[in-house]
């Protein structure tokens, strides 16, 4: 329960009562009364000077905001660290600093998602260090009594960095106060480069506008590299960006965050310097424009490249970042709100909450707020506070974890999560113990590696920010995706040869950027895929895959439910979610039903973990599942299309040369199905997904010279009253606009416009007939071929009404993370 805000309370209560005091005080009634704590506040108040000085308290002073955020972001070695070090150099200490070296190029870069290199061994006494005379079989019996066969294919790692030690490489999230020469003060934010952390980005990466985010890049990559580096980092803060329900003109972000990209490494990449001293890369406005063009609309990306050698740190490129991140922290500054007494009072008190908060530094709204009020100010406000501990995460002292699961959850202090948790829990040094090969944890290892927490609190923390799954089966075991190292050599499917299997499939993909998903979003859907397989009843007690049993792997799972099974790929270099599933050809809708859970499952979680990311779903071909053929071929979206238009109902496999019907792709052949589902053309417009619709705002909403936009496709769809309710203010016919320069004028009033696109499209989804078909025939017609083809890839291909097939009525609970808050922290932590 909320506390209402306590001043106001004792007001109404002496306006309630000030008509029978009877010569009594405030205070007696409140007494007679029993609310105690509104005698408690007027025992506060009653001290003039007390009084005057709490309202003192709340008045804003003449002190800006002292720190912001620097974020930095990267690929392992991109050169965070040093980059840091060199920016807090003063120009005197710079002149005794040694560059720092750290391992080869090739140790450097170890796992990058975008061009992982193929495993490479290591030493069986460095798997299991102690157990160096032991044959690995018993070894494993040791440790792992269920594990009996393959035991040395499946712990062959993968992940290389995750068994080599580097003592540098930066853990988790490194968060320092810091001043950098010349700029000013910063909480500085290093996220690692090292995929095993990405998990925990989700709650840090993206969440305050008030920060400035570095993306760095080594010019030491091929230019492809370079690009695909960025590109990654860029659309992980684009993808953690929740859209705004209300779609501004063109689409834009109200307040993207403010982003510069430094390319580092350009000592060793053989950069030509200019006339001036600092370095000239050739290939910065291609660069520059491309990244432009693909993340110009969602992020406000600074037009300068700023090339350097990281670790130069009184070089002339050195100073002209200095000068930039100056520029920028200033701007930032001017529009944070200025400091109060209240919030130095709180910055000084901190520290003594940290202390008192001891092992665990996560407490609930609610507590915070009486907190403050009991032990600061009692006059102050829910709402004055909010904005007060908003400036306190601005400044990078508390962190407000906000999510579906995690509600109104205040941070005490960052690093102890960030360092002294997930750079623990996570990291490579940790004791290596069998289980790790398994990313399963006993619960002593991981108190082990918390000594002075609950372990239960942290493990519900965790599994709330979905990093680790607990195993209601075996209480004292617990799964930690990310930590995984076994391969899934024996899971595939390809040995069985039973001619009696169905098999059908999809595969999800980010829809705009060719990127891996970030944020680990794969160790992520493995966590929700352990949940939702460890509520599922098991109907037998014995065999090998009963129901609820779940098997996980490097960029694997498998689950099964009610005799079908699905197995779960990150595949496409970790650009694609793949979702296999077989059964017995008996088992035709149950095989649907499994396909459409796991579905659920990964699009939950997509929907609240990167919400700003969109995606879109292909359908792998059912007849080289069951043949076991690789490559197998992918159907799009716009190949159901092309076919429905020509009243066809099947599409051609050209890699396999025959043809598969669509109810064998969409629905294993199931006819009960097939028959309740809606295809692709005659799907409604109101299920097209928001980010999608944003996207055809970005596109039809400025003014065309040919008038090829929003107008005219009003017209078209027959909604020609809204072009006059639109059309005012909004610049039909004005010069082109120049989005570069988000302050010019015309630029800023418009970004207050709500998007005609928008609004057009949500009066004619009113209409029952409002389908994609139509609407991409009108784009056709229009000549927007290009917002046609979007809406082709971004549009579902095949709708059913679940509750409506039978068999498949009793569905599935929402057991993921994604879906409800059944296993919200907030509870944890409310004590
Ligand atoms: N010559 C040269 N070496 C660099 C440059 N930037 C980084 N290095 C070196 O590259 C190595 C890795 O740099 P770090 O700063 O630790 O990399 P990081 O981005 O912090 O990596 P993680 O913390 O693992 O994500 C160190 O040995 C640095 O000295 C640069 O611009 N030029
Ligand atoms: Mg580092």
């Amino acid at each position: 329960m909320f506390r209402a805000p306590a001043a106001a309370e004792a007001k109404n209560f002496i306006k309630q009562r000030a008509t029978d005091l009877d010569g009594k005080t405030a205070e007696d009634l409140a007494s007679t009364d029993q609310h105690e704590h509104i005698v408690s506040l007027l025992g506060k108040l009653k001290k003039d000077n007390h009084k005057l000085s709490y309202i003192q308290q709340l008045r804003p002073t003449q002190t800006v905001q002292p720190r912001i955020k620097l974020k930095l972001f990267g690929h392992s070695g991109a050169g965070k660290s040093t980059l840091l070090e060199s920016l807090k150099c003063g120009i005197l200490r710079s002149f005794f600093r040694r560059r720092r070296t750290r391992m080869t190029n090739a140790a450097r870069h170890p796992n990058s998602p975008i061009n992982s290199k193929p495993a490479v061994s290591v030493s069986i006494s460095n798997l299991y260090p102690g157990c160096e005379n032991v044959s690995v079989r018993s070894r494993s019996m040791m440790f792992e009594p269920s594990l009996t066969k393959g035991v040395l294919e499946v712990f062959s790692p993968v992940h290389n960095a995750l068994s080599t030690a580097d003592e540098q490489a930066t853990k988790a999230i490194d968060i320092q106060h810091a001043n950098i020469h010349g700029v000013g003060d910063f909480s500085v934010w290093e996220f690692s480069g090292n995929p095993v952390y990405y998990c925990s980005y989700d709650y840090f990466a993206a969440n305050d506008v008030t920060a400035i985010h570095l993306v760095l890049f080594s010019l030491e990559e091929p230019y492809e590299t370079q690009l695909g580096h960025i590109t990654y980092w860029l659309n992980l803060l684009k993808a953690l960006t929740l859209p705004q329900d209300n779609i501004a003109f063109g689409g834009r972000i109200q307040q993207p965050l403010v982003v510069v990209l430094v390319a580092t490494h350009a000592d060793l990449a053989d950069v030509p310097r200019a006339f001036s001293g600092e370095f000239s890369y050739d290939k910065e406005r291609p660069l520059l424009k491309e990244v432009r063009n693909r993340f110009g609309n969602d992020l406000q990306v600074s037009d300068k490249l700023f090339v350097m050698d990281a670790g130069a740190s009184n070089s002339k490129d050195m100073k002209l970042l200095r000068s930039h991140l100056q520029e920028l922290r200033a701007n930032i500054v001017s529009r944070c709100s200025p400091m109060t007494l209240l919030s130095e009072r709180l910055l000084t008190t901190l520290p003594s909450w940290r202390k008192l908060s001891g092992p665990n530094q996560l407490t609930s709204w609610q507590q915070f707020v009486s907190d403050v009020q009991e032990h600061i100010n009692p006059l102050v406000s829910q709402d004055h506070l909010r904005m007060l501990a908003l400036q306190l995460h601005s400044m990078g002292e508390i962190n407000i974890m906000q999510s579906e699961t995690v509600q109104d959850v205040v941070l005490l202090e960052p690093r102890w999560l960030c360092s002294s948790v997930l750079g623990k829990l996570l990291s490579v040094e940790t004791p290596k113990a069998i289980h790790h090969y398994r990313g399963r944890y006993r619960l002593e290892e991981v108190q082990a590696l918390a000594p002075e927490s609950d372990v239960d609190e942290l493990l519900q923390i965790l599994d709330a920010m979905d990093v680790c799954a607990r195993d209601v089966t075996n209480p004292s075991m617990v799964d930690v995706p990310a930590l995984i190292k076994t391969n899934g050599l024996h899971r595939s499917w390809t040995e069985e040869e039973e001619e009696s299997l169905i098999y059908g499939g999809v595969r999800l993909v980010p829809a705009e950027h060719l990127t891996p998903f970030p944020c680990g979003l794969f160790h992520k859907l493995q966590v929700n895929l352990c949940r939702w397989s460890h509520q599922q009843k098991p109907e037998e007690e014995s065999g090998e895959d009963i129901d609820g049993d779940i098997h996980l792997w490097t960029n694997g799972a498998k689950v099964s439910q009610a005799g079908v099974e699905a197995m779960i790929l990150l595949v496409n270099h970790g650009q694609g979610v793949e979702i296999q599933v077989r059964g017995h050809d008996s088992e035709r809708a149950k095989c649907y039903t499994l396909l459409d859970t796991i579905c659920s499952i990964t699009e939950n979680l997509l929907a609240s973990t990167l919400p700003g990311l969109l995606t879109a779903k292909y359908y792998l071909s059912p007849q080289q599942l069951r043949e076991h053929h690789a490559p197998i071929m992918i159907y799009q979206p716009k190949d159901f299309f092309r076919a429905q238009v020509q009243r066809e109902t099947s599409l051609t496999n050209t890699m396999g040369g025959y043809r598969e019907s669509f109810s064998s792709i969409l629905s294993f052949g199931c006819a009960e199905v097939y028959q309740q589902g809606i295809l692709g053309t005659d799907i409604h417009i109101s299920d097209v997904p928001l980010l999608a619709r944003r996207k055809l705002c970005r596109m039809l909403d400025p003014p065309d010279a040919l008038g090829k936009d929003w107008c005219l496709l009003a017209m078209n769809l027959g909604l020609t009253d809204l072009v006059a309710k639109h059309s005012n203010g909004t610049p039909n016919g004005t010069p082109e606009l120049d989005s570069s320069d988000p302050d010019s004028q015309q630029v800023a009033a418009l970004l207050l416009q709500p998007s005609p696109t928008a609004a057009l499209l949500q009066e004619w989804s009113g209409r029952a007939d409002s389908t994609v078909g139509v609407l991409m025939a009108k784009l056709r017609e229009l000549g927007r071929r290009d917002a046609a083809d979007f809406l082709l890839r971004a549009s579902p291909v095949f709708r059913v009404n679940m509750e409506a097939v039978g068999g498949a009525a009793n569905g599935y609970p929402p057991t993921c993370n994604g879906g409800t808050s059944y296993n919200s922290i907030s509870s944890v932590i409310s004590r």
